[in-house]
């Protein structure tokens, strides 16, 4: 049988001849694997196309090799949180990733084009938040470091292409969720710490639809809501940007705390990030461990308090807060 290779395949295949290092091999057969015709007269080269990729992972992940490559199934957490882009091929979680921070993954119409995890900052006013764009998660095909990833995360943005049919979307939520209880972890709207979370990990989670240009999303919204709350986007006319940057600050359910030296203006620049009902004393300890055995008294400027009032250290802090620190 004619193997009827499309002017796609061949590109990939001229690109996986060019490609220089592992990465690039790696993303141009990955690419060949999307767009090779699948049927019988194929069967070969798509085994082969497999048995490549799996050796260039092995070795990547450093199994094969003595030499220790990239690890993968752990991003270093940097600013307030670590959110990650998570979804089925195609749905467009790469694309956000390069509107919302400085990051520049990979864009592609094809699926499977985002082959390893990649980090990128993303502000929401003075805060910043680590985003994570990720390969694709489907029944067919997932890499095992992936779940490590979604299970270290402090927030899951379930991307999905908003154009596709509410049927379609919500089966496509309930295959990811099968998923991920496969692998002990469960997607909440909202944490709470109990018992069970030694076993289950509990990741709290917002639905992203995106192609919000092509459209009215509104019935997906509904139909989607009764699962996670919603935010419709889209990186293309810029819908939505600055209600997810918004939507990610809140679900990560943290307060903003600045510190202010006696008799100087604070500093409003660098906030400390702490968790949401964290005490006066938390904030004094994050600034420095020390502090706490030299502390005297804390003032409070913010909400729940008149300005600059002596609060004992077991003060519930608001978001915004500005907390003066005297030491002995
Ligand atoms: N019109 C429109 N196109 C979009 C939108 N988001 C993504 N796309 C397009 O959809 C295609 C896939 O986008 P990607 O960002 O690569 O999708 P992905 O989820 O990272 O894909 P994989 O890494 O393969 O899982 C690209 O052609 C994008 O330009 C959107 O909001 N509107
Ligand atoms: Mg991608």
């Amino acid at each position: 049988m004619p193997a009827n290779l499309t002017a796609d395949f061949l590109k990939a295949r001229n690109e996986f001849r060019a490609a220089k290092d592992r990465h690039d091999k790696l993303v141009a057969l990955e690419k060949m694997l999307a767009t090779i015709p699948k049927h019988k007269g194929t069967d070969h080269m798509q085994a082969d196309i497999k048995r490549r990729i799996a050796k260039l992972k092995e070795e990547t992940q450093g199994k094969s090799s003595h030499r220790k490559g990239p690890q993968l199934d752990h991003i270093e957490r940097e600013g307030a949180g670590q959110v990650v882009l998570l979804g089925p091929p195609n749905s467009g979680k790469s694309s956000l990733l390069a509107a919302l921070t400085n990051a520049h993954p990979e864009v592609a119409e094809y699926p499977y084009s985002t082959v390893l995890p990649l980090p990128g900052m993303m502000r929401f006013e003075d805060v910043p938040i680590q985003l994570v764009d990720l390969p694709p998660m489907s029944a067919e095909y997932s890499e095992s470091w992936l779940y490590s990833l979604v299970r270290q995360a402090d927030l899951c943005l379930l991307t999905l292409d908003g154009s596709l049919q509410a049927e379609e979307l919500a089966n496509t939520v309930e295959e990811i969720i099968l998923l991920l209880e496969e692998h002990h972890i469960r997607l909440v709207r909202r944490k709470e710490i109990t018992e069970e979370e030694m076993r289950v990990r509990d990741v709290p989670c917002r639905i992203v639809l995106t192609r919000g240009d092509l459209g009215d999303l509104a019935s997906r919204v509904e139909e989607l809501s009764d699962l996670f709350p919603v935010i419709v986007t889209s990186p293309i006319d810029r819908t939505g940007l600055d209600a997810l940057r918004e939507g990610v600050f809140v679900a990560l359910n943290v307060i903003r705390v600045y510190t202010k030296l006696p008799g100087k203006p604070a500093d409003m620049v660098e906030p400390y990030v702490l968790p949401v009902g964290s005490t006066a004393l938390d904030a004094v300890r994050m600034v420095h461990r020390d502090f706490v055995d030299r502390l005297k008294y804390i003032r409070v400027w913010g909400s729940g308090r008149f300005d600059g009032q002596q609060v004992p250290s077991t003060h519930l802090l608001a978001d915004r807060d500005i907390i003066e620190i005297h030491l002995s």
